[in-house]
């Protein structure tokens, strides 16, 4: 299997993470791509390649041109404008209830306020090198998506930063640009077929829901934990099912707390029924392995047989599949827990 990997992901690298009040070490870290590098570099079932370069448009095809005109800028204006940091978090947010019954606000003009309007939250800071990082991660997706339009049954992307909490026209998760969104809407435009986005982070997928919410040719179906306790919070209910022709093309699957490896994939199966059901010529898997029982920010059971197991579920589609590293925070075990989920999918390699 190729493994699409370049070291520009080290660009983006936080010194600090604001959460529960107060500053702690990023928990999304340089050493979590290069831990999985390593695992898979000591398994000779991974062949590495290096990424292509591929522009913005494909980023422009599902991104507010605006979010990306401002990731690109938005470091070194914050430090015109305020002053020397490695890190640039937003302090302050732009809710449409401030202005509710005076019409909609316009786009700040003070980077202040600019990242309150195109972050939603803290946890996510831009530093010198976040947008070249952020542009290199969408370049390892499609390079990724490339290989299984070129005729591979399965190629893994491993992106760093991730992706799927950045929606049309918000950055925030630790996420900048959809890296699998764009890669569904490309595999979708460039053979004009229809393409399911699989998401199995613990994190709901907002980013990629609200992006194909309306679409009927791209399916999204999430396994996570339940936004009733967990992240993002507001996304990923069972009655999310998508609107317009776009009904019934999103499944979410909240899970509760401590879900084993047989529960976790009996709810796989299932959501896998929902995926041959829409008859789709390709899969992107948001592969997130914050799943894993030792996960500091999940609360699910997994193991690693339970990652082996559930790669396996989705190779039995018999799909083309593009898998795109998401999140995983345990990063003792994060290298061999990608190494088992691929080795799981791994039977629909094909010579190429
Ligand atoms: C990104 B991905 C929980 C802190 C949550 C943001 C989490 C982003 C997860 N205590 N902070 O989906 O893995
Ligand atoms: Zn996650």
């Amino acid at each position: 299997m190729k493994v699409v990997y370049t070291l520009r992901h080290r660009l983006h690298h936080p010194q600090c993470e604001f959460e529960a009040g107060g500053f702690q070490e990023p928990l999304e870290h340089p050493e979590r791509a290069e831990i999985i590098r390593a695992a898979l570099a000591a398994d000779d079932t991974f062949e590495f390649i290096a990424p292509d370069e591929w522009g913005i448009e494909p980023i422009e095809a599902v991104h507010d041109p605006g979010l990306i005109r401002f990731l690109e800028s938005a470091w070194e204006e914050y430090q015109h404008e305020r002053g020397h940091t490695h890190d640039v978090i937003p302090d302050v947010f732009a809710m449409a209830a401030l202005r509710d019954g005076m019409g909609p606000a316009r786009e700040p003009a003070s980077i202040a306020m600019k990242l309150g309007w195109w972050c939603y939250e803290m946890t996510t800071p831009l530093t010198q090198g976040t947008y070249d990082a952020a542009r290199s991660s969408v370049d390892v997706a499609l390079t990724a998506a490339e290989r299984v339009l070129d005729g591979d049954g399965v190629a893994y992307g491993l992106c760093r930063p991730p992706g799927h909490h950045a929606a049309k026209a918000l950055y925030g998760g630790y996420c900048f640009f959809n890296n699998a969104a764009v890669v569904a809407e490309h595999l979708a435009a460039s053979t004009g077929s229809k393409v399911t986005v699989l998401d199995v982070d613990y994190h709901h997928g907002n980013g990629t829901q609200q992006i194909f919410y309306d679409r009927g040719d791209v399916q999204f179906v999430s396994l996570h934990g339940d936004p009733h306790r967990a992240y993002p919070y507001l996304t990923g209910f069972r009655d999310e099912v998508g609107t317009g022709v776009g009904r019934g093309c999103t499944s979410n699957f909240p899970l509760p707390a401590l879900t084993d490896d047989d529960a976790y994939v009996q709810t796989l199966s299932a959501a896998c029924g929902e995926i041959a059901a829409f008859r789709p010529d390709f899969v992107v898997v948001s592969l997130g392995l914050d799943t894993f029982g030792d996960d500091p920010i999940g609360d699910l059971a997994v193991t690693a047989d339970g990652f082996e197991r559930a790669g396996a579920i989705v190779a039995q589609l018999g799909l083309p599949t593009v898998v795109l590293q998401e999140g995983g925070y345990a990063v003792d075990e994060l290298g061999e827990n990608a190494r088992r989920w691929l080795r799981g999918v791994n039977t629909l390699s094909s010579p190429s």
